[in-house]
């Protein structure tokens, strides 16, 4: 199944963008409708491409009703809201996980995510489980920028160095299974942003230097707020020798940072923490850690997706919150909260374009072929990479 892993993750941001507008719309568009449908996985029968929004909503209800006990659906957090709608438990990559590793019930795990998180679920769930991604297409660009032969070439660069046996490998929950499984092999450990803190505290009891990737933002978000200087936390960058650096700058350093980045996150400026707040005096400005160290630091708090959303409930009626994060999530948090002024700090912000690649048709499809006694869709991470991920995604469940 083809998921674009090879298409630069630029060029496919930009590709997908032009879907903006509708993303935040409640109105489902047909999937022929979708300008970014070009990207998206076209094998799904033609039959399910001009349906409109009522027609797919009503079939994916009478579905999961006659699927009931034997599939559950979760979505993430940054699903439209065409999609969350149908979501039996909504949450973030570590949530879900979670509960992916707890639940024995359903044979069929419908994950509206993107394909590292699918993974993760397929990892942690029982062996009689089967996960099945509605769109197969639904990558991650931040997660597609670390590529796995290059952290593997980072490595064998710090063995010849001699720094390997005093690095820890940590990686972001948004990456390919076959780095979580390089890090359960390497002593290693997977953080999300709801635990990074933890896991890097952790990650420092084991060895003296950490090589974090692919984010270089949550990465020193959290070396910053652990009080770590920032000249030792260096950027590994895949394309240059030693990641642009001499052996002794790595050596001093404490937190290797792969050169990676959210697209979604990128977008949030200093200057609109400014604008926010000349706006509107007294708001709160929140936002993730895949921000910019000086976005996070212009801001007053900044957290996971779960962390903001429940920072924003238990929010004073009348507070104000300007909030840095993907806009499908802010646009909900607003919709639930109409006691309190939630906006997005973007005033013309993008969704996640992958993540929104899980259109209801999709949903739609895979749902009616389970109903039908067929699979489509599938989600398997190979039995040897699964194992070793696991010791690296179970050793984070602990850490938490
Ligand atoms: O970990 C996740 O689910 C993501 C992508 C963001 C967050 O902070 O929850
Ligand atoms: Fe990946 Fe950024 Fe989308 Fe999250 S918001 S899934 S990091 S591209």
């Amino acid at each position: 199944m083809v998921t674009q892993q090879f298409i630069q993750p630029d060029l496919k941001w930009q590709m997908d963008n032009i879907s903006c507008q509708q993303a935040v719309d409640l109105e489902t568009a047909p999937l022929s409708a979708e300008p970014g449908f070009l990207l998206w996985q076209k094998d799904i029968p033609e039959a399910y491409w001009r349906l409109g929004g009522q027609e797919l909503a009503s079939r994916i209800n009478a579905t999961k009703a006659r699927l009931a006990g034997l599939a559950v659906v979760l979505g993430h957090h940054y699903q439209r809201e065409d999609i969350i709608q149908f979501a039996d438990y909504k949450g973030d990559s570590f949530n879900l996980a979670r509960w992916a590793a707890q639940q024995r019930g359903a044979e069929f795990i419908v994950f509206c995510g993107v394909h590292f998180m699918a993974e993760a679920a397929d990892i942690l769930s029982a062996p009689d489980q089967q996960v099945v991604l509605p769109n197969m297409a639904a990558g991650c660009t931040m997660a597609d920028m670390a590529d796995p032969d290059d952290v593997l070439d980072c490595w064998q660069q710090l063995e010849a160095a001699g720094l390997a046996e005093s690095t820890l490998p940590v990686t972001y929950m948004n990456s390919a299974a076959s780095l979580k499984a390089f890090c359960g092999d390497n002593g290693g450990i997977v953080c999300t942003s709801s635990n990074a803190s933890a896991v890097l505290q952790w990650a420092f009891k084991q060895r003296e230097r950490v090589l974090f990737f692919p984010d270089q933002h949550l990465g020193r978000n959290t070396g910053v707020k652990l009080g770590i200087p920032l000249d030792q936390m260096l950027v590994w960058d895949p394309n240059q020798p030693l990641g642009g650096h001499t052996v002794e700058e790595l050596r001093r350093a404490r937190i290797i940072l792969w050169r990676g980045w959210c697209s979604v996150h990128m977008r949030f400026t200093t200057k609109q923490v400014a604008g926010a707040r000349a706006k509107y005096p007294g708001v709160t400005v929140l936002v993730h850690p895949e921000c910019t160290l000086e976005v996070v630091q212009a801001a007053d708090l900044n957290g996971s997706t779960e962390f903001i959303a429940r920072a924003i409930r238990e929010a004073p009626a009348g507070s104000a919150w300007a909030v840095g994060t993907e806009i499908n999530l802010v646009s909900r948090l607003a919709r639930e909260n109409p006691d309190k002024l939630v906006f997005c700090l973007d005033t013309v912000v993008c969704p996640c374009s992958t993540m929104y690649r899980i259109h209801p048709a999709y949903l739609a499809w895979v749902l009616e072929e389970l109903a039908a006694g067929r699979v489509v869709n599938r989600l398997v991470v190979p039995e040897a990479t699964a194992l070793l991920a696991k010791v690296a995604l179970d050793r984070m469940l602990e850490v938490h």
